[in-house]
């Protein structure tokens, strides 16, 4: 057909990968001082791309000290001059974007249509946000002289490398502090570019440190003395051994855990709306998100209808190379993901709901993948109801009424988000002051805004990023 077209895969030359990679301290690159390293690969192919250093506890001590050092010039500067680096940043993320969107597919699997129109420009939206705060915190509702709180420990996740570092090290650098941040073992090399834009745009030397590592690497930087606040992005698991290590200490902690968000539609809903939502709520980012729309909750009546659109739907999702322009779903992060992923759907089947996956799917040879699956006849004790999987999974669950829909929605541990369809915007309003999530979407699924604060209930943790409030995580009031 003449409408087939297919725009050339972006191309990796875009972007300049060095072979190996030093450890971020004090405004220089420098091997870790056990001189240990590790490779990174890309999920979709296995190539090795580079290899990066490994900081131990010598190089969490060098990076804290660099830090410390740093935050007292820092904190001191007028907030319309850290505002200047913040913009300068945050424009530097915008110029080098088509680089870091390629490295960021690359690194982590994700489809470049996906890190170009999302990862990159709300990195970039991040730092102009706080940008815009630095000179204003006075006025910001926390009295009239708010203070940084110290040296930030901040360790993010894969799904959104680039991105999880914007929220963290926004917020950070716009209220005075200073940062040391890991970023996840599989996706180490945005946060070395970023490193490299730091330098570029002139921030003074150890305002920034970047440590890449393992968890071990993580435990001795939450662990380290010097560090007065915690932040941490990564799963339940971690973030209560984080808890652990911090309690009785003065350290300051905010921690955004694990997710099951229910996706509830109601039978008066857009129904091609609402398939839009649902795809979009379970297979972006490969369903690698924290909020992701894994629990879909479909009243009785229209069941039938909504699952055939559904599946239609996902018929025309293509699974492949991330750097395609034309791929919906990508590669799985890491082979112990995909086992994780694994792992769960089998144990879906075999506690009896039903497994259905697209016909037209092939997934490529090399590479980690995992085709995009629908669960029917999911009970609420099924392990795929109630644990996150963390992958392109969508486990469907019925209801009758409103308060049903509710009481399902709201059966978890997790309470990161939901999602509401329906025309009524009474329902809207009546059904999310009941849901137990930190967020809310009604008739759109996984919209973020800088401006917007987010974060969860219960076993997802606490405290919020973004917005307003965002800045509370970071300044003595
Ligand atoms: O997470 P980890 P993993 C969930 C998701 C996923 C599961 C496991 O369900 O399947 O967690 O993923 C660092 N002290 N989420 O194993 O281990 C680690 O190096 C300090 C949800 O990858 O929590 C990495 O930088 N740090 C989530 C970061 O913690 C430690 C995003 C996250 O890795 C550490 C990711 C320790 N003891 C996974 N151990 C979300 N909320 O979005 C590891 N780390």
């Amino acid at each position: 057909s003449i409408f087939a077209y297919a725009p050339a895969p972006e191309s990796r030359a875009v972007v300049d990968i060095a072979p190996s990679y030093g450890l971020f301290i004090d405004g220089e690159f420098r091997p870790a001082a056990e001189d240990k390293v590790f490779p990174t690969h890309s999920p979709a192919t296995e190539e090795r791309l580079s290899e990066v250093a490994h900081a131990g506890a010598a190089d969490v001590d060098a990076a804290v000290r660099a830090a410390r050092t740093a935050f007292g010039p820092w904190s001191a500067l007028p907030g319309a001059e850290r505002a200047k680096y913040l913009f300068r940043i945050a424009r530097l993320i915008q110029e080098r974007s088509r680089e870091l969107a390629v490295l960021e597919s690359l690194d982590n699997g994700k489809p470049i249509r996906e890190s170009r129109d999302t990862d990159l420009p709300q990195a970039a939206a991040h730092f102009f946000y706080y940008a815009g705060w630095a000179d204003k915190l006075r006025y910001a509702g926390f009295g009239p002289d708010p203070r940084p709180v110290g040296v930030a420990g901040q360790v993010i996740p894969w799904n959104f490398p680039l991105l999880m570092l914007a929220w963290k090290v926004a917020p950070a650098l716009a209220t005075g502090n200073t940062v040391v941040l890991k970023p996840a073992e599989t996706t180490p090399l945005s946060a070395l570019f970023f490193a490299d834009i730091c330098r570029q745009a002139g921030l003074p030397r150890g305002v920034v440190n970047i440590l890449t590592g393992d968890g071990s690497t993580g435990a001795e930087l939450v662990a380290h003395p010097g560090i007065d606040k915690v932040a941490f992005t990564g799963s339940t698991e971690v973030g209560r051994a984080i808890a652990r290590t911090v309690a009785g200490t003065h350290k300051r902690l905010t921690l955004e855990l694990g997710g099951k968000a229910a996706n509830i539609v109601f039978d008066d809903a857009p129904i091609d709306q609402a398939v839009e939502g649902i795809v979009n709520g379970i297979f972006f980012n490969q369903g690698h998100v924290c909020c992701a729309g894994s629990r879909l909750l479909v009243q009785e009546s229209i069941q039938e209808e909504l699952l055939d659109a559904l599946k239609r739907r996902m018929e025309t999702l293509r699974v492949g190379d991330p750097l395609d322009k034309n791929t919906d779903i990508g590669a799985i992060n890491s082979a112990e993901q995909l086992a994780r992923i694994r792992e769960l759907a089998a144990a879906g089947e075999a506690e009896g709901a039903g497994r259905w996956q697209p016909a037209s799917c092939e997934l490529p040879s090399q590479g980690y993948w995992f085709a995009p699956t629908l669960f029917t006849e999911v009970q609420q004790s099924h392990r795929i109801a109630r644990e996150e999987i963390f992958g392109p999974v969508l486990s469907v669950l019925t209801f009758r009424t409103p308060e049903e829909a509710v009481a399902k929605a709201n059966n978890t541990p997790y309470g990161l988000s939901a999602g509401i369809w329906t025309e009524k915007g009474s329902r809207i309003l009546s059904v999310a002051d009941k849901l137990r999530a930190g967020v809310v979407w009604a008739n759109t699924f996984n919209k973020f805004d800088p401006a917007s604060p987010f974060g969860g209930y219960k076993e997802s943790g606490f405290g919020r990023e973004g917005g307003r409030h965002g800045l509370e995580a970071y300044l003595n009031v």
